[in-house]
């Protein structure tokens, strides 16, 4: 196969001046209407909030067994009309899986959508036979039976399909569920009631068209929708109990990036990162979550019986987030999420906030045995008008290995990122420690354990980790853009653990 050499958006307007200005600017204008905006008037909102069901596990021989079924379903989001959706077990994304640590799981999940697919256990450290990538193809009427022992942190984690080229129309399609780690070892004083006062959030956008149909359209660079869903529910509304409560926040988005606060802009903390609880509380105003991040956050509703309050997007104070050919209308604004009305406080509730909360076994630059590179590049086959996506110069090639690594080694992954847009750069297997932002410490709040991180344009993450445990010469896993669109265009890569 012949590769064409990907000419960056800003070499082509540099190379071909005005004429291929005018040449881009049309392609712009082409892939804006690949975000179009829903057709239906009257979606349904304001519903309460859905929780997901919480599968805490059958024991069978010292394991917990879970099933898993993906299947097409169906929705009402706009009066009289059926939306046509897929998930795992019900009509719209799936259960929640509820685990401890040190606990031997087995996952069986079966595949009734009519076409294949697989299912990856984000953030999960695990054998890569059982990570659910791209190699733990589904076959229509199969079942494959993941089992491993979970060895994470306790914190917030998801599972999602991960088909080559599939990933982002099976995930907008409602195929998301998340699982809650938790450990027996160090429970803490936080919020635990799910669905009282423990709530997952997770936050996806969507485009409905007039017929009830979900709208989307291929051929995108990262598909943004003008409807906020959380939990499968259009800008839904939750009855918060007066006291502190802990929201589990995922953005399970294609590619939109959050700049969550509260309509009041009061305080709230993180208490979690994608992959364990951070040293102590940090006091926010606004949490910046791109897609396939996780936060945990404390909000204080404490004597505020009968107020309210709304969980917000400020979009539009985010600089760089969204090149002119991909933004939309909510990208310049400011958007609800969810409305909250505060209503009395449950029995023994938890009224103050814990002054630390984890240490973290921090991995120092000198125990690093290699620093290796990844080159994140946006960018357009001169003649084809497609949009090339590339690590290191490369798309995804499922024949190829593109990095081999040692068994226990500590290596600093340097993620560098030379196109106009942001990539968040997601590695399976590890959870990992942001070294730098541009040179920098990252800023407290993603100081604990993460398993994806936001690179902006013209940016340079570092970030280190330890591969331990497992090795398999024959099976990789995964690093990757986590905008499921250029996933799909390639933006991934294949490593080994040896
Ligand atoms: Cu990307």
């Amino acid at each position: 196969m012949t590769k064409r050499h990907p000419v960056s958006r800003r070499e082509f307007i540099k190379l071909s001046g005005i004429a291929g200005s005018a040449l881009l600017l049309s392609r712009c204008s082409i892939l804006s209407d690949n975000n179009p905006l829903s057709t239906a008037t009257n979606v349904i909102r304001s519903q309460p909030l859905p929780i997901p069901e919480l599968l805490t596990g059958t024991e069978i021989d010292g394991k917990k067994v879970y099933d898993l079924t993906m299947r097409r379903g169906s929705m009402v989001f706009v009066p009289g009309k059926q939306t046509a959706t897929l998930a795992y077990n019900g009509n719209i994304l799936g259960p929640t899986l509820l685990m401890r640590k040190g606990d031997e799981v087995v996952i069986n999940v079966t595949n009734q959508l009519g076409e294949p697919t697989t299912t990856h256990w984000h953030g999960i450290h695990l054998p890569a036979a059982m990570d659910g990538g791209p190699h733990q193809r589904i076959e229509n009427g199969d079942t494959w039976q993941a089992r491993y022992t979970i060895m994470n942190e306790a914190a917030t984690y998801w599972y999602h399909p991960h088909l080559m080229g599939k990933t982002s129309e099976h995930v907008y399609h409602g195929l998301a569920g998340l699982f809650i780690i938790k450990d027996p070892q160090s429970e803490l004083a936080l919020p635990d009631r799910y669905g009282f006062d423990d709530i997952p959030l997770i936050i996806q956008d969507k485009i409905f068209n007039a017929d009830g149909s979900l709208n989307y359209p291929s051929g995108h660079e990262g598909i943004k929708g003008d409807h906020i869903l959380v939990n499968g529910a259009v800008t839904p509304t939750f009855n918060a109990p007066a006291q502190f409560v802990r929201f589990r926040l995922l953005n399970g988005s294609n590619a939109r990036i959050y700049n969550f606060g509260f309509s009041d802009d009061r305080e709230f903390h993180q208490i979690a990162t994608d992959g364990g609880l951070l040293e102590k509380p940090v006091a926010l105003t606004r949490l910046r979550l791109s897609t396939g991040e996780r936060a945990e956050i404390l909000v204080d509703f404490s004597g505020q019986e009968t107020s309210q309050v709304r969980l917000v997007s400020y979009s539009s104070e985010l600089d760089n987030i969204n090149p002119p050919w991909l933004s939309n209308a909510l990208d310049k604004s400011t958007f609800d999420i969810m409305t909250i009305h505060v209503n009395s406080a449950t029995a023994n509730p938890i009224t103050t906030l814990p002054g630390s909360l984890a240490s973290i076994d921090r991995l120092q630059e000198s125990q690093a045995v290699k620093t290796r590179s990844f080159e994140l590049e946006e960018g357009f086959s001169v003649g084809s008008f497609s949009a090339t996506f590339t690590i290191n110069g490369q798309t995804m090639d499922i024949n190829r290995i593109d990095e081999t690594i040692q068994l226990n080694d500590i290596e600093i992954w340097e993620v560098i990122n030379d196109a106009d847009m942001p990539h968040p750069f997601h590695i399976h297997d590890i959870q990992f420690l942001i070294l730098t932002r541009n040179g920098s410490p990252p800023p407290e709040n993603e100081s604990g354990w993460k398993d994806t991180v936001l690179v902006m344009p013209r940016e340079t993450v570092r970030v280190i980790t330890q591969f331990g445990e497992y090795a398999d010469p024959d099976k990789p896993y995964m690093f990757h853009c986590h905008i499921l669109e250029h996933e799909d265009a390639g933006m991934m890569g294949q490593f080994v653990v040896v």
